[in-house]
């Protein structure tokens, strides 16, 4: 029976949701359109299958074919980052990223980490999160011209001798010295992280610096602008191979879900295509002409600018706060996400900044002259946030361009 027989409830929503993908312009950066092959291996008969343990050494039987999946996606991993180790396994990137801490730390160990008004991550050490109680974290920031301030972090380091320093964030939009933060780790002996989920993409593509072989850990996502299946994965060097293994099964996480790292190797696949090189700089290009039109328009760019997927837009200096704009952009069709900006003095929950990503709309096979024609609408709805009339009308707009952009052809629920 067909899941519309089945489940009329939830076919409805999914069709929905499929429309309004295909309606309307994905711009938060964490967020990307996975091939037909990837959904279809994720929504594969690998979800029956219980399969703990790693590939040849599992506590079920049954798993020759799983192994076979899991190894493909491992090796494929391990191609793609240059990496010596690779755990598949990790449900998402916030348990990838309590697997690394606890491979690597003991509890009460301190980790010096971005702040997360500055670019950081939830599961970088802020309070209302559960590694912040069982380790001690710093924060490291920004300079007001927006780079990382790495003297700020040597002498952070050199102050707390922090076990393990940590690159990598989600709202930054920079490119990272990684030799530099090494030569620091190594005169306080500390081990090095980097959290890359937001660039696994453009790193894979070579298109952004690769932190994998000078570090000790590395985690992602792959979801992001690797454009696989929600997920995560650590890389590492062999010497941390053990641990980093026994701390994801049996230390945090029981039967891994196979159907996922299926996917995961499918994408892994595609990313190896010289064709992913030239969609990871397609989106750095389509980033890059958002950032010039929006500054033409007067936006103020934090951290300067882009080097990457991203863009963090200070909407105060337009008379709008972060949700304001949120609200006004989901209106004229164009979905993003408010987000602080450095020492943002509004809250969490209305903050002063948006941020907007590329790998979606790149995926479609947007490019410059879209990005042109999108930055007009934003500039548009942002100052129109209380004129619905106007903000429908730029929605309609939307629906035309995408129109012309298919999202999975003939898919329907
Ligand atoms: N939630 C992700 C993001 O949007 O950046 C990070 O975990």
């Amino acid at each position: 029976m067909t899941l519309r027989a089945v489940d009329p409830d939830i076919a409805r929503s999914l069709q929905q949701e499929l429309d309004r993908q295909r309606e309307g312009l994905e711009m938060i950066p964490s967020e990307n359109f996975v091939s037909p092959a990837v959904l279809e291996a994720l929504g594969s008969v690998a979800t029956n299958k219980y399969a703990e343990g790693v590939p040849g050494k599992r506590y079920y039987g049954g798993c020759r074919f799983i192994d076979e999946i899991e190894n493909l996606a491992i090796t494929r991993a391990k191609e793609l980052f240059k990496a010596e180790h690779a755990n598949v396994q990790p449900l998402s990137g916030a348990p990838a990223n309590l697997a690394a801490y606890t491979a690597l730390l003991k509890p009460g160990d301190t980790v010096l980490g971005m702040d997360l008004s500055h670019g950081g991550h939830l599961t970088h050490g802020h309070p209302a999160t559960f590694p912040a109680n069982i380790f001690r974290f710093v924060g490291y920031k920004t300079t007001p011209d927006g780079a990382i301030d790495y003297a700020n972090l040597r002498n952070l380091a050199l102050a707390h001798k922090p076990k393990l320093i940590l690159m990598g964030y989600s709202a930054y939009t920079r490119d990272i010295d990684y030799a530099r933060v090494k030569r620091i780790a190594d005169e306080i002996g500390a081990y090095t992280m980097a959290d890359i989920a937001h660039i696994a993409g453009l790193i894979a593509a070579g298109e952004m610096a690769n932190p994998v072989p000078l570090f000790d850990i590395v985690t992602t996502t792959t979801h992001k602008t690797l454009r696989g299946p929600r997920g995560g994965m650590i890389l590492c060097k062999a010497v941390h191979a053990k641990a980093v293994d026994k701390a994801v099964f049996p230390g945090l996480q029981g039967g891994p879900h196979e159907n996922v790292i299926a996917a995961k190797a499918v994408a892994f696949k595609e990313a190896l295509d010289p064709s992913f090189k030239e969609y990871a700089r397609q989106i750095k290009k389509n980033a890059k002409v958002l950032e010039e039109e929006l500054r033409a328009r007067g936006h103020r760019l934090v951290h300067g600018g882009t080097e990457n997927h991203l863009l963090l837009v200070d909407v105060t200096a337009k008379g709008a706060t972060g949700k304001e704009a949120q609200n006004a952009l989901d209106a004229a069709g164009i979905t993003v996400n408010k987000n602080a900006i450095p020492d943002d003095p509004r809250g969490p929950m209305d903050p002063s900044g948006i941020r907007l990503g590329t790998p979606a709309l790149t995926t479609r096979g947007m490019k410059e002259e879209e990005m042109k024609q999108i930055a007009g609408w934003i500039d548009e709805a942002i100052a129109a946030k209380d004129d619905a009339t106007r903000l429908a009308a730029i929605k309609e707009d939307v629906k035309k361009l995408t129109s012309r952009f298919p999202l999975y052809d003939g898919l329907a629920y």
